[in-house]
C-alpha cells in the first residue's frame, strides 16, 4: 500500500529545550539504532522492546561520540506506526538535533514527509481515518475542552458511533436486497411502510450529528465579541476585569482608546476572542475618527457584541447610536458602573434593545462579571447543551450530509414506489459515505491532503 521504507524526523519542536526526540519507523529502525547507538557497557546485546535504554550516539564512520542520550525501541506491530520505531532522546539543542538526524539519514532512512507517521499507523490499521484526523485537533487544541472532543475523537468515540449507523444502514439494506433477490415478494406497502421509518429514523440521527459540527467548531475555532460603547463608559475596564489582569489603558479621559485591542478568554472551555474598541462618538479628531470606523468594522465582524453602557449618566446621543450599530446583533446590553447612583434611564435602554438582555455590572468593583460569563457562553452556544459526540471536522460533515441526502432520497422513493433497486442504489451511496468518514473507502488523494496539515514528525 505504500512504500516500505524506513522514515525519520524531529518529533519534537526546534529550540532550545531539555530534550528532543528524532523518531525512526520502517524495517531499518533497528539495524539503523545498532550502528549508531553504543550502550553504557559497551554492548548492545538484545535491545529489550519497550524499554529506555542509555547511551551514547556515535558515528560509526569516524567514532565521534554526538551525544549522551536515551534510546527507545519498538518493535512491531505494537507501535504508534505499527512499524519497527525507534525514538533516540537526546539533548535539547537544535544544531546537536539535527546532527543526530542526518547521521540517521546517511544510515540509510528518508526524512519524513508532514503526517508520515500517522499516515502510516492509518495505513497499518492503527487508526481510523477518523482518529488520525482527530490526532491533528488534539495538537492543535486551544482550550480544554476542544482537547476533550479531540481526545475522545483519537480514542475512537466517533469512529464508534459511525459505526454503528453503519450497522444500522447494513440491517435495513439487507431487507432491501432480499426484495430484490426474490423479486415475487417485493416488498410490500406495509414493508415499505416499516422500512421508511427505519430509513427517517437513522436520517434523524444524522441531522443531529451533522448540527453538532457548529457546536464543536465553536470550540475548536473559538468565537469573537466585541465590546462597544460610546467613550468612558468603562469598555477598557471590562476587557481588564474579563481578563483579570490590566491589558487596555484605562483613564477619566473620553477617548483613551484608539486601536482596537484584541485579547483571547477561555470562557469555560470556550475559547473567546475579546476587542475592546475605541469609543463610538463624533470626534473632530483624525486618530479618533478613524478609531471609530474601526469599532464599527469590528462590531460586524463579531459573532456577538457587549455594548455597555453608563449607569451613573443619562443616556445620550451617542448611546443611540450605539444601540444602532449593534441593532439585530447577537448579543447583550451591559449596564456598567452600578457601583455609582443610578442616573441611567433603565427602562428606556431595556426598550429600545428589547431582544438583547440586560445585565448590570461594575468594573470596578468586580459585581456581575460572573453572571456576564455565564450568560455569554450560553448565549454563544445557543444554550445547546454537549451532543454526545461532536463531529469537529469539515471532511466528516462533507460526508454525513452526502449519508443525509441518499436516505432523504431513499425514503422519498418508498414513498412515492419507486422500484427497491433504485432503493439500493441509495443506500449504497450511504454506505459509501459513512465508511469515507472511518476511512474504509478513500483514495489516495483525500489522504495527501489530510496528512499534510500534519507538522513534520508526527
Ligand atoms: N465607579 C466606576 N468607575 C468605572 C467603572 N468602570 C470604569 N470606570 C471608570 O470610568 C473611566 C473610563 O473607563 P475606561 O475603561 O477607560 O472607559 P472606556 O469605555 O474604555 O473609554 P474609551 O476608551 O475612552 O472609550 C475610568 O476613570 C474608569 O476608572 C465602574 O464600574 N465603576
Ligand atoms: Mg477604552
Amino acid at each position: 500500500m505504500y512504500r516500505e521504507d524506513t522514515i525519520a524526523a524531529i518529533a519534537t519542536p526546534l529550540g532550545e529545550g531539555g530534550v528532543a526526540i528524532v523518531r525512526i519507523s520502517g524495517p531499518d529502525a533497528e539495524r539503523i539504532v545498532r550502528e549508531i547507538f553504543c550502550r553504557g557497557g559497551g554492548k548492545n546485546g538484545n535491545l529489550r522492546s519497550h524499554t529506555l535504554h542509555h547511551g551514547t550516539i556515535r558515528d560509526p564512520n569516524n567514532g565521534a561520540v554526538l551525544d549522551e542520550v536515551l534510546l527507545t525501541l519498538m518493535r512491531k506491530p505494537h507501535s504508534y506506526t505499527g512499524e519497527d520505531v525507534a525514538e533516540v532522546h537526546c539533548h535539547g539543542g537544535p544544531l546537536l538535533v539535527r546532527q543526530v538526524l542526518a547521521l540517521i539519514l546517511r544510515r540509510g532512512a528518508r526524512h519524513a514527509a508532514a503526517g508520515e507517521f500517522t499516515k502510516r499507523a492509518f495505513l497499518n490499521g492503527r487508526l481510523d481515518l477518523a482518529q488520525a484526523e482527530a490526532v491533528l485537533d488534539l495538537i492543535r487544541a486551544r482550550t480544554d475542552t476542544g482537547m476533550r472532543l479531540a481526545l475522545g475523537q483519537v480514542q475512537g468515540e466517533l469512529s464508534r458511533w459511525v459505526g454503528e449507523l453503519r450497522e444500522e444502514l447494513l440491517e435495513i439494506l439487507v431487507q432491501v436486497e432480499a426484495a430484490i433477490d426474490f423479486p415475487e415478494e417485493e416488498i410490500e406497502l406495509l414493508h415499505r411502510d416499516e422500512l421508511r421509518a427505519k430509513v427517517e429514523a437513522l436520517r434523524e440521527k444524522i441531522v443531529q450529528l451533522i448540527a453538532s459540527y457548529d457546536w464543536g467548531k465553536l470550540f475548536r475555532e473559538g468565537v469573537r465579541v466585541c465590546i462597544a460603547g460610546r467613550s468612558n463608559v468603562g469598555k477598557s475596564s471590562l476587557l481588564n476585569a474579563l481578563l483579570g489582569e490590566a491589558r487596555a489603558i484605562v483613564t477619566p479621559i473620553p477617548g483613551t482608546t484608539r486601536d482596537v485591542i484584541e485579547e483571547s478568554l477561555n470562557l469555560g472551555g470556550l475559547p473567546v476572542v475579546l476587542w475592546d474598541t475605541a469609543g463610538i462618538r463624533n470626534s473632530e479628531d483624525q486618530v479618533e475618527r478613524i478609531g471609530v470606523d474601526l469599532s464599527l468594522k469590528h462590531v460586524e465582524q463579531a459573532e456577538a457584541v457587549l455594548a455597555v453602557f453608563d449607569a451613573s449618566e443619562p443616556a445620550t446621543l451617542e448611546d443611540g447610536s450605539v444601540l444602532d450599530a449593534v441593532r439585530g446583533k447577537r448579543g447583550l446590553i451591559i449596564v456598567n458602573k452600578t457601583d455609582l447612583p443610578l442616573r441611567l434611564d433603565l427602562d428606556w435602554v431595556a426598550m429600545v434593545s428589547a431582544e438583547k438582555r440586560l445585565l448590570r455590572v461594575s468594573a470596578k468593583a468586580g459585581t456581575g462579571l460572573e453572571e456576564l460569563k455565564h450568560t455569554l457562553r450560553d448565549l454563544l452556544l445557543d444554550t445547546q447543551s454537549e451532543p454526545p459526540v461532536v463531529i469537529t471536522n469539515v471532511r466528516h460533515k462533507a460526508a454525513l450530509e452526502h449519508a443525509q441526502t441518499g436516505l432523504a432520497d431513499a425514503v422519498h422513493g418508498l414513498m412515492g414506489g419507486v422500484a427497491v433497486e433504485y432503493i439500493a442504489v441509495d443506500l449504497q451511496a450511504v454506505k459509501d459515505a459513512l465508511e469515507e468518514i472511518i476511512g474504509t473507502v478513500t483514495n489516495s488523494d483525500i489522504l495527501e491532503r489530510i496528512f499534510s496539515q500534519f507538522c513534520l514528525g508526527k
